[in-house]
């Protein structure tokens, strides 16, 4: 590989060099952000504050165990902090027992799936076309459930035209399991691409006559359930909700379980010592602080999130791209998802987005299968605008974003003069909002060498 702009072989570097290019290219994505059009949506840009979390000495000690049960001396502001973590998280999803342990998303599924399943237990989620996410997937994909927990993975049966979980199909199929035996024990509801609510209420009392329970992964939601906006997975039947802490909410990369009081023992002993050591306490500071932004900020910030993501769905499709479910207003969530074959297939679709600054990602299409086409070159992109609002964009920039796009896609505009566009935009959107303070910029890069 050759490093860009220095035109040297990255193994011909020596320690020196490399150090310095390893700086540079820290300092070069950094400028690349703050003029380019984030809309993965499984990102976010944190505040300041939670920046300055991350770049502490916490980042650099060990607690392992519970709160006031360290294994190590040292821990009191650690546990000042987790603590303080804890009782927001509580108060913001309205839960008996939250645990920051868990360093992922992933990891806090992991937990959730050690808690309630054996190995060879038959559980249900979304397939990955239809949105689930790869730990909830089967063993022949490599999924977490079905590879690592070595679930028997089935997965729910799809109603495509409104983009959701058939529950009365569901109820069908696990009648007939049962009659040769096969009864659930688990059910996986939320996904990666996760438009519309699932049916909670529905799979929880389908789930009462098997004794099974609901892990309702939430990560992509998590800011948006926090804004009173998406809906409250606990009170609707779930038994455990877990989430990664930095998409629509916009902490730093780490998860966290959401749950009742009558499970908090045996979580607790899953995640330590069971999935973690050390649990990475910089980013339980950054959860904390990012819990104290949702509680003040997010009612407001997670309705402009879901309007800006409906605003956008309905300019592209006024342009002529292919948005799906336009029968249901394309979104009630961050994300829209739009079928891009017309213009060869989602790879090339990125690419010719990321020449231009724009930057979102290939998706699976629930029928891509059937099309003959795979996640390395689907049928669909994904965006999602939980980033974009929080640097303060609103109705008016979603409409020039798709004017943007259309140039770029569907009239085929040259992508430098593209990029040039989105440069100007961009201008004006250097801060984060939603936040406590916000001195510096978004995507400032900070130097303490
Ligand atoms: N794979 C991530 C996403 O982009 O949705 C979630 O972990």
């Amino acid at each position: 590989m050759i490093i860009l702009g220095l035109n040297m072989s990255i193994k011909s570097l020596n320690a020196r060099e490399a150090y310095e290019a390893i700086l540079r290219s820290l300092e070069k994505h950094h400028e690349m952000m703050r003029f380019s059009l984030p809309m993965i949506a499984s990102e976010n840009i944190p505040s300041p504050a939670v920046r300055e979390a991350l770049a502490s000495d916490f980042g650099n000690r060990y607690a392992e165990g519970w709160v006031g049960e360290r294994l190590y001396a040292g821990c009191q502001y650690i546990d000042e902090v987790e603590s303080i973590a804890i009782e927001l998280g509580k108060k913001l999803f309205h839960a008996e027992f939250v645990d920051v342990r868990p360093i992922s998303g992933v990891v806090a599924n992991l937990a959730a799936f050690t808690a309630f399943t054996k190995p060879g237990d038959v559980v249900f989620s979304c397939s990955v076309p239809t949105g689930g996410h790869i730990s909830h997937a089967k063993k022949t994909i490599g999924g977490t459930a079905g590879a690592i927990r070595e679930l028997d993975v089935y997965n729910y049966p799809f109603d495509e035209k409104n983009f959701n979980i058939d529950v009365d199909k569901t109820e069908a199929m696990i009648k007939e399991m049962d009659s040769s035996g096969k009864k659930p024990k688990m059910f996986i509801l939320g996904a990666s691409v996760f438009l519309f609510p699932h049916p909670v209420k529905e799979i929880a009392d389908l789930a009462k006559n098997y004794d099974a329970k609901i892990v309702y992964d939430g990560a992509h939601v998590a800011g948006l359930i926090a804004g009173g906006i998406f809906q409250d997975p606990l009170v609707e039947g779930a038994d455990i909700f877990t989430l990664s802490t930095h998409k629509t909410l916009a902490g730093p990369q780490h998860g966290a379980i959401v749950s009742w009081s009558k499970y908090a023992e045996s979580i607790k002993r899953i995640v330590f010592p069971g999935l973690t050591s050390n649990h990475h306490l910089h980013a339980v500071a950054g959860v904390a602080i990012a819990f104290a932004e949702a509680l003040e900020f997010y009612k407001d910030y997670a309705k402009a999130i879901v309007t800006n993501a409906k605003t956008l769905g309905q300019a592209l499709y006024e342009r002529g791209f292919n948005v799906l479910y336009d029968n249901r207003g394309f979104t009630e969530s961050h994300m829209i998802l739009i079928d891009v074959s017309a213009y060869g297939n989602g790879f090339e679709v990125e690419k010719k987005l990321e020449e231009c600054n724009i930057l979102v990602n290939r998706n699976l299409l629930p029928y891509d299968k059937r099309m003959g086409r795979d996640y390395r070159a689907p049928g669909g992109i994904r965006i999602g605008v939980q980033e974009l609002t929080r640097l303060g964009m609103g109705k008016s920039e979603m409409i020039e974003i798709a004017d943007i796009m259309k140039k770029a896609i569907i009239d085929r505009t040259p992508s430098k003069e593209i990029k040039e566009k989105v440069i100007e935009l961009r201008k004006s959107f250097q801060k984060v909002n939603y936040c406590f303070s916000s001195i510096n910029d978004a995507y400032e890069y900070i130097k303490i060498r």
